[in-house]
């Protein structure tokens, strides 16, 4: 039994929609993250980290969402979706590692900054450093999409979902992006299970 914790529009999106992609079965427990739920000791007790997405599956806790991802992709292989050849999988780790630690970590820095941080450590002139590191990033993977439909090999795949769900992020807080990183989130934002994740998400708010 798979039971994903998580709260709408948040990292655990992406968790939904690899669910939603491998066609497993699971439920949606709703943690909110306006009222503190993720710091009550009933959450606590589940994943001490106190952050959404958690996964259990069969009473084994996990987090961090590109890991989540990962195992999903590894526990349902029909959906194929992560690589089985081992140069195949390196590049998908690559790709994987870096959308987390060259993309997103800037996105997360400059919203700790510009909204989450107590006062007294916020400092405003990060946010535009952030978005710069962000956009630099952004231009090598931008090159990379011109002549690959995909982030990793010739399939989509789980780093695909990060990736798309780190776009739709920087979209969101209107982070400029170029043409080529349109085109790949708005054609991957098509798929049908990215508006099943969405719906499951919006039928527990
Ligand atoms: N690196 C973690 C980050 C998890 C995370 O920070 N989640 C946010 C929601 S997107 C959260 O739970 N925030 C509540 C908090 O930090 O107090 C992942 O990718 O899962």
């Amino acid at each position: 039994m798979i039971k994903l914790y998580g709260f709408p529009q948040t990292r655990s999106s992406r968790v939904a929609w690899a669910l939603e992609e491998a066609g497993a079965k699971y439920e949606y427990e709703l943690v909110n993250l306006r009222a503190g739920e993720h710091k009550q000791p009933a959450f606590l007790a589940i994943n001490p980290f106190g952050k959404i997405p958690t996964l259990v599956d069969d009473g084994h806790a996990m987090s961090e969402s590109a890991a989540i991802c990962t195992y999903i992709a590894e526990k349902f292989p029909a959906a194929k979706l992560i690589p089985s050849d081992v140069k195949a999988r390196a590049e998908y780790f690559q790709w994987l590692f870096f959308v987390l630690s060259e993309l997103e970590v800037h996105l997360w820095t400059a919203a700790k900054h510009d909204r989450l941080l107590p006062e007294d450590k916020k400092v405003p002139a990060v946010m535009s450093t952030s978005f710069w590191e962000f956009e630099k990033a952004a231009a090598v993977l931008s090159a990379h999409l011109k002549d690959h439909q995909y982030i990793a090999g010739d399939q989509f795949s789980a780093a695909d979902i990060v990736c798309v769900s780190v776009l739709h992020w920087a979209h969101h807080v209107k982070v400029n992006l170029d043409e080529a990183l349109l085109n790949y989130m708005n054609k991957h934002s098509e798929r049908p299970a990215l508006a099943r994740a969405r719906k499951c998400e919006a039928d527990a708010n």
